[in-house]
């Protein structure tokens, strides 16, 4: 008798136990910039990843438009429904500040990754990497596509956008050095990551600035937009094309010598650690303090420094060059 009950305690409280973690699943939301952007697709495969691999639940959203105002009603939602934690790739760095105030008032943890809200806002940002090199290595290679002189213009993402505008600032920096005196940035275009957009927007250049000799594209978005445009035209030799891109959509214009050679880092990685750095702070291992390790699953352990813009940052990586000889062991990866 004594032994059926204890059997039965025990097999009571392993029925407790099981609820008790199920009842402790929690659930962390990512946010892309808009819907219909395959980088924010795998940016939000890794989110997931690392948070069902630690159990719990992934909720991934996206508006349809590229718009601050967007994504605050769906902050506003995840608020109601409590989540434990948010990530984000803001499309503006000041415009979320009031609704993100709230959602860590309602015990809500937020980090960014991708493009960052500013340093109030957030606890730490997940930076792809370093936004000095990402901007400088896209001017230098404009330079040797055009051969040292020449037009250039930028077809960007959205004019808010806090990574965008980051570069950008940095390819304006660069091209301050003596040796640009013969290119000349004619124009700073905005597709809004929006593929029609972006298309229209790359037509627009060609006609408007008829001895364009190089398109650099700081969006997977854009780069992909203008590739088609140009290989429409024929354009391969004529006007070149650099920038961002997803090897996925790349790989036929980086084949065709529409764009010679690009630049991206792993998105699937990126939204990878966005989780991971999640998971950290709602354990309270993760405050964004400067000198903080967390633990990133497969990544390893990764550090908090500090950002350009006086709040922290978790770093991925390098940049990475796609071109002919590599493009196609990346083409099926993203
Ligand atoms: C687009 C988005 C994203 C950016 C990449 C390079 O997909 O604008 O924010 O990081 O391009």
């Amino acid at each position: 008798m004594v032994k059926r009950m204890t059997v039965l305690a025990t097999l009571l409280l392993a029925v407790c136990m099981l609820a008790a973690s199920a009842g402790e699943k929690k659930r962390f939301a990512f946010i892309f910039k808009s819907t219909g952007n395959p980088f924010g697709e795998k940016l939000m495969d890794g989110f997931k990843a690392a948070v069902e691999e630690n159990g719990h639940e992934a909720i991934l959203r996206a508006p349809d438009l590229p718009t601050a105002e967007a994504q605050i009603m769906i902050i506003e939602e995840l608020i109601a429904q409590r989540v434990n934690g948010i990530g984000l790739a803001a499309n503006d760095p000041d415009a979320l500040q009031p609704v993100l105030e709230r959602a860590m008032r309602a015990d809500i943890r937020i980090v960014t990754a991708d493009s960052a809200v500013n340093e109030e806002s957030r606890l730490v940002h997940i930076n792809q990497a370093d936004p000095e090199l990402i901007g400088r290595v896209q001017i230098q290679a404009a330079y040797d596509m055009a051969g040292g002189k020449g037009d250039i213009a930028i077809l960007s993402a959205t004019s808010q956008a806090t990574n965008q505008n980051t570069w950008i600032q940095w390819m304006q920096e660069e091209l301050k050095d003596p040796k640009y005196k013969d290119m000349k940035l004619v124009k700073v275009a905005y597709g809004d990551d929006l593929r029609d957009k972006s298309t229209s927007e790359a037509e627009a250049l060609l006609q408007t600035f008829p001895d364009l000799k190089v398109i650099i594209a700081p969006t997977t978005v854009g780069i992909a937009a203008a590739g088609k445009v140009l290989t429409d035209k024929s354009l391969q030799g004529k006007v070149f094309l650099t920038g961002l891109g997803l090897p996925s959509e790349m790989a036929e214009y980086i084949k065709n010598g529409v764009c010679p050679w690009m630049y991206l880092w792993n998105p699937i990685d990126l939204g990878y650690l966005a989780g991971y750095a999640l998971l950290g702070a709602d354990e309270g291992v993760m405050t964004g303090t400067l000198g903080e390790y967390i633990n990133a699953g497969k990544l390893g352990p990764k550090t908090v420094v500090s950002a350009g813009d006086g709040g922290t940052e978790i770093m991925l990586g390098a940049p990475f060059k796609f071109d002919p000889e590599n493009i196609d062991d990346w083409k099926d990866v993203y």
